[in-house]
């Protein structure tokens, strides 16, 4: 597979087409890219960098002669056509909830477990956008120093949603500023009875509750984080929060290491070189990482590092990234391309 053949399922959203700019920006080597939604939008034109893409429906034929197959159409879809696409004999990179927790599924972010690639049964998940950056933030430190728990609150922008969720918080934003009445129509949950306005407001709820009193967000991220650093043992919480703003997830990510006696200084230097991460934490100089000046970049962005006051082995950061960047769509193609640098070897 040196030049290969690629299918975007779900590529009229907010993901697939982050994922196309992503491939063409990356000048991922590919010979061909099928844009696959459904009927609704079949025959619609997609432009990017002045390249024309035709979209089709989704139907288990147009996995025919695909190469590598990336899923964000939800995990019903996935559901429906993943294993379509792998007998067809493509890998399929999916980016949904579906296949996340089954044990013989690969779920990964490359800076920290890509050797799970090397064993893989046609579809590898892509984990949760929260989970991908607070991973990839708390790995040099894992690497370093150990791991004992994690307790995240995480501050979410619309977009995680998808595009309806960007038009909504648009739409009630000049609802509220033109003093007319807020329509909530899509969050917290599509599923859900009730909707929130999340113009200037801040919705604690991010997917349905379960009876634990978690939401399903908060239980992805507990989950795919031992999964990902095959940790079982260890300690994590999570609070999800949905807030308006449209692109740049954060998260206040409180964590305790396992060795004695490390400084903040020694945290911040193991993730000064770190792959995929930007320090940016001086606090003279008020410098921090912000979601608005996270957007349309591929980095995930560290500051806020201090102490725990009272834990000896506490510490607190502040992670962002672009939720649909680092968070979805640049993932799943790093996914690829560590899958075609292994085959190369
Ligand atoms: P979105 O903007 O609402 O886009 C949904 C996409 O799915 C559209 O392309 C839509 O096509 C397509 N679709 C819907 N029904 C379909 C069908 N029957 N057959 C084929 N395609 C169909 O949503 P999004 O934000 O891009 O998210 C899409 C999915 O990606 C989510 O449901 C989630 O599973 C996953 N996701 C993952 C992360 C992450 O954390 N890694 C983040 C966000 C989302 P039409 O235009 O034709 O309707
Ligand atoms: O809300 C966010 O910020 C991230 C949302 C992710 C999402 C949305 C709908 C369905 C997912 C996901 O990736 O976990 C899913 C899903 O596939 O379950």
């Amino acid at each position: 597979m040196s030049t290969v053949n690629i299918a975007i399922v779900g590529a009229t959203g907010a993901v697939g087409t982050t994922i196309l700019e992503k491939l063409l920006e990356r000048d991922f080597p590919s010979s061909s890219i099928k844009l696959l939604a459904s009927a609704r939008s079949a025959g619609n034109v997609i432009e990017v960098d002045g390249k024309q893409f035709t979209v089709e429906e989704t139907v288990p034929e147009s996995f025919e002669d695909v190469d590598i197959a990336f899923f964000s159409a939800g995990g019903a879809i996935s559901k429906m056509f993943a294993e379509e696409a792998v007998k067809r004999g493509a890998v399929v990179i999916d980016n949904t909830s579906a296949f996340r927790m089954t044990e013989t599924i690969p779920l990964v972010v490359p800076e920290v477990n890509a050797d799970a690639l090397n064993e893989h049964n046609g579809i590898i998940a892509n984990p949760n956008c929260s989970t991908i950056q607070m991973v990839t933030a708390l790995e040099p430190i894992r690497d370093s120093f150990g791991l004992g728990r994690i307790i995240v609150s995480t501050y979410q922008a619309v977009s995680g949603a998808g595009a309806e969720a960007i038009d909504e918080l648009e739409t009630q934003s000049n609802q509220f500023l033109n003093r007319h009445e807020i329509e909530a129509k899509l969050l917290p949950t599509g599923a859900g009875e009730k909707f929130y306005p999340i113009s200037f407001n801040a919705i604690p709820q991010i997917d349905a509750f379960d009876s634990s009193g978690y939401t399903l967000e908060e239980l992805k991220m507990i989950n795919e984080t031992k999964k990902i650093f095959n940790m079982n043992d260890l300690h994590v919480s999570a609070t999800c929060v949905r807030i308006p703003v449209v692109s740049g997830h954060s998260e206040s990510v409180y964590f305790e290491v396992d060795k004695e006696g490390v400084t903040v200084d020694e945290i911040r230097s193991s993730l000064v070189n770190a792959p995929g991460i930007v320090v940016q934490d001086d606090t003279n100089k008020q410098e921090y990482p912000m979601p608005l000046f996270s957007e349309g970049k591929d980095d995930v962005f560290v500051g806020r590092l201090r102490k725990d006051p009272d834990h000896p082995k506490g510490f607190h950061m502040w992670v962002v990234t672009d939720n649909l960047i680092k968070g979805a769509a640049l993932n799943s193609v790093q996914i690829a391309e560590a899958l075609l640098a292994t085959e190369k070897k």
